[in-house]
């Protein structure tokens, strides 16, 4: 039995390391966790890489010789696989998975693409920058819209009990500052947010690959850090077809 792990510290990254120590918390007996940092200036189009994530992209989990990429799908594969609340199997799944599906579709490329033209993009002018912004930006907005209304009836985005659902989405959310997306006129999911930020496994698993006391706060190196490496893959020559 073996669970090998491979992630590093980004948004899609973190799911998968608060979704082990959710499961360790509630009290599953996971096989052994080889933890693997992705190292995103190469690694993840090598060929021993491109054999377990034929997207080039992290995370990418590895379950007694059966990989799994797409941040959601792994999220699925180890709330079926490990079963707790965090992922019904009942008639309920239906509300969780589209939720997880709503935020693979939804969330993630959006607040990707405007965290991308807003901090990372270095080959395109302002102008040229300036409708793929308003257009991210307003798709954004509406979409915090949509999980405000969600978050209207319950505490978590499929009802009271906690599920992969938040782990996927709030791994993007809890980042609007860096992705420069305001949240804060809307209080419910301010509240969720801190709400999610105070779990236990949660403080554990986006300490991944980042020092203690940079959890909420990156240091000004680490975002020049961040900055010159998602320069380098959002730039358009990046994106390669020579596969
Ligand atoms: N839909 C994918 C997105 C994965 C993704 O974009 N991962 C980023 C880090 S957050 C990555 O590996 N980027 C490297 C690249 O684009 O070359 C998922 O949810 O797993």
């Amino acid at each position: 039995m073996s669970l090998d792990v491979y992630t590093g510290a980004t948004p899609n990254g973190w799911k998968i390391s608060i979704m082990i120590e959710e499961l360790i918390d509630a009290g599953v007996e996971l096989p052994p966790v080889n933890w693997h940092t992705v190292k995103l200036n190469g690694q993840q189009f090598t060929p021993e890489y491109m054999a377990i994530n034929p997207n080039q992209k992290l995370p990418t989990i590895v379950h007694d010789g059966r990989p799994i990429m797409e941040s959601c799908a792994i999220l699925q594969y180890l709330g079926e696989t490990f079963p707790t609340s965090l992922m019904p199997l009942d008639e309920g799944r239906w509300d969780v998975v589209q939720w997880l599906y709503w935020q693979a579709a939804n969330i993630g490329p959006v607040f990707g693409n405007k965290l991308s033209y807003t901090r990372y993009i270095n080959d395109a002018t302002d102008e040229q920058k300036a409708h793929p912004l308003a257009r991210f930006m307003a798709e954004a907005l509406r979409l915090v819209a949509v999980l405000d209304a969600q978050l209207a009836e319950h505490d978590y985005i499929c009802g009271e009990d906690y599920t992969v659902a938040d782990i996927a989405t709030w791994c993007w959310i809890r980042s609007y500052k860096w992705s420069k997306v305001d949240i804060t006129t809307k209080p419910r999911v301010v509240d969720w947010v801190h709400r999610v930020r105070a779990r236990p496994g949660v403080e554990r698993g986006i300490s991944f690959g980042v020092p203690k006391d940079e959890i909420d706060k990156f240091s000004k190196e680490r975002r020049k850090q961040y900055q010159q490496n998602g320069g380098g893959i959002a730039s358009n020559s990046s994106l390669r077809s020579d596969l």
